[in-house]
């Protein structure tokens, strides 16, 4: 399929270097140095009632960058043909996600706040929520 040969599947679990001094902690995140694009948005998810799932959604092309600044949360993801769940339980670990990564948000403790910075502005045409639709573009055997 033409169209899932351009799509482009990336994820990598960001170890961002904490500096601490007496007062306590502080992480950066910046372009260039564990930032792969510019950050044209940022929003936060909070308050997510338990055993509430989110997510459930690929993008086409937007990169983001998920970090749990306070609690925790686990991002199931698929991609490539894996399967993996990644636990954010720190403001030093980001997920980055580009693109055809099927994903979703669940166990979110109650004091979680998940940061997202995104490359580019909101655009629903981008998403693709449709998980048949997902794997007929990512040539999964089980679509339908
Ligand atoms: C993602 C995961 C990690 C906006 O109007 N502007 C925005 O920038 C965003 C992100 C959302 N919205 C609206 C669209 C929906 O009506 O807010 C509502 C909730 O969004 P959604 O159901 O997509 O939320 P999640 O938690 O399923 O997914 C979000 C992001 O949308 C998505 O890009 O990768 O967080």
């Amino acid at each position: 399929m033409e169209e899932a040969k351009k799509m482009v599947a990336k994820l990598e679990l960001v170890s961002l270097k904490e500096m601490g001094d007496d007062r306590g902690w502080l992480v950066v995140f910046e372009k260039g140095l564990n930032i792969p694009f510019d950050v044209k948005r940022c929003f936060f998810i909070y308050g997510t009632k338990e055993g509430l799932a989110r997510g459930f959604h690929a993008h086409k092309k937007s990169k983001q960058m998920l970090v749990s600044v306070s609690g925790s949360v686990e991002i199931h993801c698929e991609a490539n043909g894996k399967k993996e769940v990644y636990l954010l339980d720190a403001p030093n670990k980001g997920l980055f996600l580009e693109g055809m990564v099927w994903h979703t948000m669940e166990n979110f403790s109650s004091d979680c706040v998940l940061m997202v910075l995104a490359d580019d502005y909101y655009n629903e045409d981008d998403y693709i929520r449709n998980y048949d639709e997902f794997c007929a573009l990512t040539n999964k055997e089980n679509a339908k």
